[in-house]
Formats: C-alpha cells, structure tokens, sequence
C-alpha cells in the first residue's frame, strides 16, 4: 500500500524507523561495521544517550547539529539522537574542502559539531573563523582540551529519552548539493519524509524485507545512502553494513561483502565499473550473499548492466533520485528492468516532460524533467531565487532531460545545466576551471564532461596556456596535481587539451557544448 503523508500521526518522529523494531527484534544485529556490531536495542540505548547529551549542551527542537563523520556507528546514533530530539541533522560530505565546511557551519549555524578525528585536519583550517559552533564533539580522540570526546560525552547519560513531539512536517535533517556556479544548496527534508521514500520506493518497488542486510558504496552523508543504507532497511526491520573506508578502493567493498555478507549491494555505476575491472573480483571474493544491486547517482550505461549480470548472476536496478526529492523517483524494479534506462515512474510519484514554455513533450521527445511526489524538498536554505526556480508548488525542476518510451520507461538525456556527475557526485565546470585558472600557467580554459571507455563521464580540460609555458605531459601532471589540492579528488580533469583559443559567444561566454562535439 502506497503511504501518503495524511496516513502518518500529525506528532510524528522519525526515530519511529529505528524504534518500531525495539518490541519485536530489540535483539537483532541492526549495525555491521569493522568498529562494532550493534543491537536495535544498543542502538537506541546510545541515541537516547546523544539526545540527553545534545539536551545537555541546550540543544533544542529545530536547532541544527552539524555531523561530519565517516560512516561509523556513532554517525548513526548522532543522527536518531539528534532527530529524536526534534534536531535537524546536517549529515556533511567528508570529502570537502575547509573553505566548503565554512560554508556549511556559517550557513546553517549549528552550536555543536559532531566530527570524526581524521576529519579534524580539515576543522582546524577554519576552526579560528567559526563564529557559531561553540561545541565540538570528537568521535575518537580530540586534539584540544575544550573539545569533548563522543565517548566521554555519552557515558553517564541515562539510556532512557522521550522524543520529541515533532510535527511530521517539521525538518530533521539538512544535506547540502552543488550547483554550476554560486554557494551549496542547503536541502531540508521533514521527519514524514523518511516513511513516505521507504514505503514507497523501498518495499513497493524493490521489495526490501526484513530478512535483508544492506551496504552501499553510497555514505550516509548523500542522502542516496542514508535511505537504501540506514532508513529504509531498519524501516522494514532489515540490517545494515557500515564501511567506514573510501568505496573507491575496490578491495574495501569486496571484503565488506565476505566478511558480511549484506543482501543488498548499493553503488553508482561507477563503482560497479571498477569492481569489474578489478581481477578475480568475482572468483577471489563471495558475492553469492547478494541478491540485488541498486544503482543511482548517474545513469548506469546498459553495456556495465549486462557485464554485471554476466559476470555475477546479479540484477542492476538503476533509479533515479536526488537530494531534492531525498531519494528514487523513477526506477527499474526486479523482474522489470529495461538496462540502460531509469526505468518508470515509482507509484506515488507523477512526473512530466515539459519544454521550455512547460507545455507537455509529445511521447519520445526530449523534455526537461518535473516531479511531484509528498517526500521532495521545499527550498532551498537562504536562498530564495534559487528556490524560486526549483519549486514550483506540487512540482520540483529535477534539471534533467528525459524522454519516455512507446513502452512507458524512461531515458535520460543530459542535463539542462552544465553539471557534471562525476562517480554519481556532483562536479561544477566552473569550479574545476577555477581550479585550473589558479595555476600560474592557465591563461583561461573550459571543462566539460567526456565518456570513458565504461561510458561513464568524466571531466575534460581545454587549456589555453600563458605566454612563456610549454604543453606537455610534464605539464598536465603538475595542473592535475593542483586540481587536487584545491578540489576533492574525483573532480580533477582526466584528460588535459591544450589550446590556441575557446569558442566563445559575443559577448564573450565560454561556450561548453561546441566543446562537447
Ligand atoms: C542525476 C541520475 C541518471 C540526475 C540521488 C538516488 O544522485 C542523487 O542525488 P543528487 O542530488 O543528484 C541528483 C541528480 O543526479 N542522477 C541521479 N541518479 C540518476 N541520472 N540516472 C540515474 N539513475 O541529474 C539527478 O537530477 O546528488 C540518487 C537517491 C538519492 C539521491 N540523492
């Protein structure tokens, strides 16, 4: 049965995905990870003991909380802890910059931080310039005397908590997404929300039960893996597996799969892609716990869906989801799976294909994408104009193009920005070529996305050079080595070209699609 936000109690709260297994499995391994094995009932003794300690420090309903964590136990029970007492959770990328983290912390302004010690090199840049945080709590060990240890900080508070009575309109939870140019968009989500995706995508369409185990290449801090890796399984009473460690090193998530043994595997295409070009990934390694594969975050090419499906034996459901609409809105399922595409509208969603005027595309035209579904987002945090484009009443602007089949699934077909989704994470051209602009022998450039040999995008540099610096590869290796001190990694240029002149329009805008050939 569908779920509709009129079918949830007016006080609703979230933490209910993790509390509703307490009278039935209390004792059932809720949490794999290589740290600990946690109980439902472990893990809502230790929520309860974060909502006391955050209650403590005067944290209170609709105050925001920062997390910038691995995925580790303790990133979870912050979470519940923070939402159970009516806190809106900034679950924060672990890759960025310092500059980004300012960002984050002064644009939402939370009094307390949750951050994990290996991230403490990237707190320390900013910490001097933070004028809001006024509470660190360290997962590990903290490097200065005022900061409180996550363990310390837990230990005495009593196991028992009520939630707080929320609306289930109210917001819990805040991620922050990348636009072609100007600051992060802040993205709220409401407690009703984390129901509404779980029943409707997860157990509707890809039949997720309780007999499941979980794991995503996908962190908990993109909301892609916060949903198929923590709320919808506990939704249904299902286990979950943590890797703390970079899904980027193959070896990590194939022995997160021996060691196990998870169901469920989540990934973008890009990590199946990079299993399957890792030797003996599927003779070295025991994939047979697994029954199904999700992929999002960017199309999956149908030439990986069918090098899977030979190579294991396994399924690829390839949906599509954004932060906006907090997960899959359109999506392959099991036994309907049409490799190359997103697949079709999930129940409860209703989409359309508009031109520019918002008039309907006829059926296999190119249209831009709109969603309307009661999980998507409001707005945009502080930023009106922004939010003003995005969501249009019932309607969210998804920014991508689409066209739907004679048999009802549907095609993407770029985007209508020029964002580029790198590993199924954002990349801004314009960010990567101020990147590139900043080195010494950049005298201007362009980046756009290029196909690799798995098909997938990846960035491309066209470099016109200052007088005085000599093309070569001598030279691409130093611009990429400075891309990756001032970007997260996976944003740096994999080809470099280098030019006499960029085509521009009149009025001198770089002009990136006669790049793109
Ligand atoms: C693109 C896809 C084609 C598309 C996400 C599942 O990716 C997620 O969220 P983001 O906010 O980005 C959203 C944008 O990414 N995209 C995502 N999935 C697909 N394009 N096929 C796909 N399967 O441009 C979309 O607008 O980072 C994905 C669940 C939760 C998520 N947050």
């Amino acid at each position: 049965m569908p779920l509709r936000a009129d079918d949830l109690p007016p006080r609703y709260n979230c933490v209910d995905i993790l509390e509703r297994n307490l009278a039935s499995r209390a004792d059932k391994q809720a949490l794999f990870s290589d740290e600990r094995v946690l109980t439902f009932g472990e893990v809502a003794d230790e929520v309860n003991r974060v909502g006391n300690a955050l209650r403590r420090l005067g944290v209170h309903e609709g105050d925001y909380v920062g997390l910038f964590s691995l995925d580790l136990p303790a990133w979870v029970t912050s979470f519940f802890g923070i939402v159970k007492i009516g806190g809106i959770a900034i679950g924060m990328n672990t890759m960025l910059k310092p500059y980004e983290v300012q960002f984050i912390l002064e644009d939402a302004r939370p009094r307390v931080l949750i951050v994990h010690d290996s991230l403490l090199n990237v707190l320390e840049v900013i910490r001097g310039e933070l004028d809001f945080v006024e509470h660190v709590i360290v997962i590990g060990t903290p490097r200065r005397e005022e900061d409180a240890a996550f363990a310390d900080w837990i230990n005495a508070e009593p196991a028992v908590c009520a939630a707080a009575p929320t609306h289930r309109d109210d917001f819990c939870s805040l991620n922050y997404s990348s636009g072609t140019t100007g600051e992060p968009k802040g993205i709220l989500h409401a407690h009703q929300d984390y129901p509404i995706t779980a029943q409707l995508w997860a157990v509707e369409v890809m039949a997720l039960t309780e007999h499941d185990r979980t794991f995503a290449g996908a962190k908990l801090f993109f909301t892609f893996g916060l949903g198929g890796n923590l709320i919808y399984p506990w939704y249904v009473g299902a286990s979950v597996v943590l890797l703390s460690g970079s899904p980027r090193v193959v070896a990590n998530v194939l022995e997160t799969v021996d060691r196990f043994k998870p169901t469920i595997l989540f990934n973008a295409p890009t990590g199946y892609a990079m299993t399957m070009a890792t030797a003996g990934f599927n003779t070295d390694h025991d994939l047979s716990s697994l029954r199904l594969c999700v992929s999002a975050g960017e199309a999956l090419p149908a030439p990986i869906w069918k090098q899977w499906k030979e190579t294991t034996g396994l399924t690829i459901i390839d949906g599509i989801g954004s932060t906006e609409a907090f997960h899959i809105f359109i999506s392959n399922a099991p036994g309907d799976v049409r490799p190359g595409s997103s697949g079709k509208p999930v129940p409860g969603y209703d989409v359309r294909l508009v031109d520019d005027h918002m008039a309907d595309v006829p059926q296999g035209e190119i249209g831009n994408l709109l969603v309307r579904g009661e999980a998507t987002a409001l707005l945009y945090l502080h930023q009106s104009a922004r939010t003003r484009e995005t969501f249009l009443g019932e309607w969210l602007v998804t920014g991508d193009k689409y066209y739907v089949d004679e048999d009802g699934y549907y095609w993407h077909a770029g985007r209508s920005d020029d964002m580029l989704k790198v590993g199924g994470i954002w990349t801004s051209p314009v960010e990567v070529e101020s990147a590139l602009i900043s080195h010494a022998a950049v005298m201007e450039c362009a980046v756009i996305g290029k196909r690799d040999d798995s098909d997938l995008v990846k960035p491309k540099a066209f470099i016109v050079l200052n007088p005085g610096h000599e093309p070569g590869a001598q030279l691409e290796a130093a611009l990429v080595t400075h891309c990756v001190e001032k970007l997260a990694g996976y944003k740096r240029p994999r080809w470099i070209e280098f030019v006499s002149a960029l085509p521009k329009t009149a009025t001198g805008k770089i002009q990136r699609f006669k790049l793109r050939g």
